[in-house]
């Protein structure tokens, strides 16, 4: 241990211990704006000290030393809040500022910009410094985040993110002084790179540098035309989520409140992703025992996660045969919205718009590739617009409810509408890294050995733990199965199976992002690893409360089997909810 004196408080704190964190413990705030103690998982730190924000004195040291990566010494005698040191964090924003371009009244990150808030917290009533504003042009060449460079305070924790946390590596620092510059690699614009759209620098971002593209717009048109039958669906994860940004404590179910606000916006019909979800287990669980039983590709490797999928088309496509050909429940709700729903309803196809509410940017882009376009070919009608026409993200419907001065907390419960609004509680843990493996494996077991499955929770898959493995015997067979969280850890285990270690195997599960979707790039700020754990309680306890809680057993699934679909791995699942990558 090391005892310290921080403004006349000795503290004792273990060796290694950053200033920054000692300060914590005698009841000192340092402000910081480009530091990060974890990016998505515990063991990423940011510490590059690049802002200036967090200076301190230390007797006997010249300089000021960034607090975020200066390690206490034994002795250490440290001033944070003398007169001299306020006024040089202050000229650091303001130098900060003299270049910023200052529209934050119309700015994306207006109410939730760090730079906006840390302002606030040093009091600066003034820019002195005459900087030139940066006139650099704005990359919205992706379909789920744009970059505005003017924006960037080089803090470069997207590149953390982007390269430590997802290994994609495709943003680089660019540039000295004031033309510095964070960048896609080479200057290109993000779609010409190998930006696999998880929005994981969108979430880490400090101001409004990197964003997710709005398409709000898009949803309030198609809602004022009277012609068009708007629905919506909701993701698994923005059950637990959407309710924080609105004072309510992390993780609280808001499920119904969240179906309330969208008929009071105006929707047509909601629905929700866990319907699709169970659907999506029962096509990629039969999928699994197919491939087993047929000496097919494996392990099978999940498909719901959009920046996964892109991530191996990219960086492996010669594993691509491993991966499920099924499409993400997002996938499957828009063409049988554009189908079952409109045929039960008697609605033209043409005026049924879908929109979707997810914790994704990279769902964004998923809806844009262009093999998901199934109602249109199903009816070989080309006026029928895309199967899911719009995809808002987590902060996007935040806003949206905002803006139509709906008071989110005090809103009663509502229930979703028929045909596609029921879900399991394994639909639900969809939302939490282990949660696809852990209601494919509820279903699994029960259509493999014909048994009611005894114990339903699969502890071995659940948390933060980057890489989780479990094994389940079904009549005999061991089905082994893994799970992986982030590219990074994603990265990890698909060099084991080009490797030929994972080959007894039998499903891999992998989400994109730090702690599943409830981890995704789509969802409030600020998204830390705490708020991860939280959301992800949310997510388990709603499962625990849920009367159903394995996919075989939703009433709505049945039925579409029954009255459309008739059985998984049918004919029209093909036609409509399978698709398949090509390396
Ligand atoms: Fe997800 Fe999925 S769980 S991918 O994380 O399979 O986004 O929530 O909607 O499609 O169901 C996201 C969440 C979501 C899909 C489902």
């Amino acid at each position: 241990n090391v005892t310290i004196t921080i403004d006349g408080q000795k503290v004792t704190v273990p060796e290694g211990t950053t200033i920054l964190k000692a300060s914590e413990q005698v009841g000192v705030k340092i402000p910081t704006l480009c530091f990060l103690d974890h990016v998505g998982l515990r063991h990423i730190k940011h510490d590059i000290g690049a802002c200036r924000v967090c200076v301190v004195e230390v007797e006997g040291k010249g300089d000021f030393v960034s607090s975020c990566n200066t390690p206490v010494q034994e002795g250490m005698v440290i001033r944070t809040n003398t007169p001299k040191i306020l006024a040089a964090r202050k000229l650091n924003l303001e130098m900060m500022l003299s270049e910023h371009h200052l529209d934050c009244p119309t700015c994306p990150k207006n109410g939730i910009c760090e730079l906006q808030a840390v302002c606030a917290e040093l009091n600066v009533r003034q820019i002195r410094p005459q900087g030139e504003k940066k006139d650099l042009p704005i990359d919205d060449s992706s379909p789920s985040i744009v970059r505005n460079p003017n924006k960037c305070i080089i803090c470069q924790r997207c590149i953390t993110a982007c390269k430590v946390l997802q290994s994609v590596d495709i943003l680089e620092l660019y540039g000295n002084g004031y033309d510095a510059v964070v960048r896609p690699l080479g200057g290109k614009p993000i779609i010409e790179t190998q930006c696999v759209a998880c929005g994981q620098c969108a979430l880490v971002c400090p101001t409004a540098a990197i964003v997710e593209r709005d398409d709000t717009w898009k949803v309030w048109e198609a809602i004022a035309d009277p012609k068009k039958h708007v629905v919506v669906q909701t993701a698994p994860a923005t059950h637990v989520s959407i309710g924080e940004a609105f004072g309510l404590p992390v993780g609280t179910d808001i499920t119904g409140k969240m179906v309330s606000a969208l008929k009071r916006i105006g929707f047509d019909a909601v629905f929700d992703t866990n319907w699709s979800a169970d659907l999506t287990i029962m096509e990629e669980g039969y999928e699994l025992i197919h491939r087993i039983k047929n000496g097919g590709v494996l392990p099978q490797f999940t498909s719901c996660s959009p920046g996964w999928i892109k991530f191996l088309e990219e960086f492996y496509p010669d594993l691509i045969p491993h991966i499920s050909s099924c499409k993400s429940p997002q996938q499957m709700l828009g063409p049988i919205a554009k189908t079952y729903y409109a045929q039960k309803k008697g609605i033209s196809p043409e005026d049924i718009f879908v929109v979707s509410i997810m914790p994704c940017t990279a769902k964004k882009y998923e809806a844009a590739r262009p093999e998901m376009n199934a109602a249109a070919k199903f009816w070989k009608n080309p006026n029928i617009s895309r199967d899911v026409d719009v995809v808002l993200t987590s902060r996007e419907l935040i806003r949206m409810i905002r803006e139509a001065g709906i008071d989110f907390a005090k809103l009663p419960d509502s229930a979703y509408d028929p045909v596609m609004g029921e879900g399991t509680g394994a639909a639900q843990i969809f939302g939490a890294t282990g949660g696809v493996m852990e209601a494919a494996l509820r279903t699994a077991y029960e259509v493999v050995t014909g048994k009611t499955l005894q114990k339903l929770d699969f502890e071995d898959v659940r948390g933060m733990k980057d890489i989780k493995e479990a094994s389940v015997s079904m009549n005999g067979l061991t089905v082994k199965v893994l799970v992986a969280h982030s590219l990074g850890a994603a990265r990890q285990l698909i060099e084991k199976v080009r490797g030929g270690e994972l080959k007894d195997y039998h499903f891999i599960e992998v989400m994109t992002c730090p702690g599943g979707c409830i981890g995704g790039g789509g969802q409030p700020i600020p998204t830390t690893v705490e708020k991860r754990e939280m959301r992800i309680a949310g997510i388990y306890e709603r499962d625990r409360k849920m009367p159903l809680r394995k996919s075989h057993e939703n009433p709505e699934i049945q039925a579409i089997y029954k009255e459309f679909l008739k059985e998984p791995l049918g004919h029209l699942s093909h036609e409509l909810l399978h698709t398949h990558y090509t390396p």
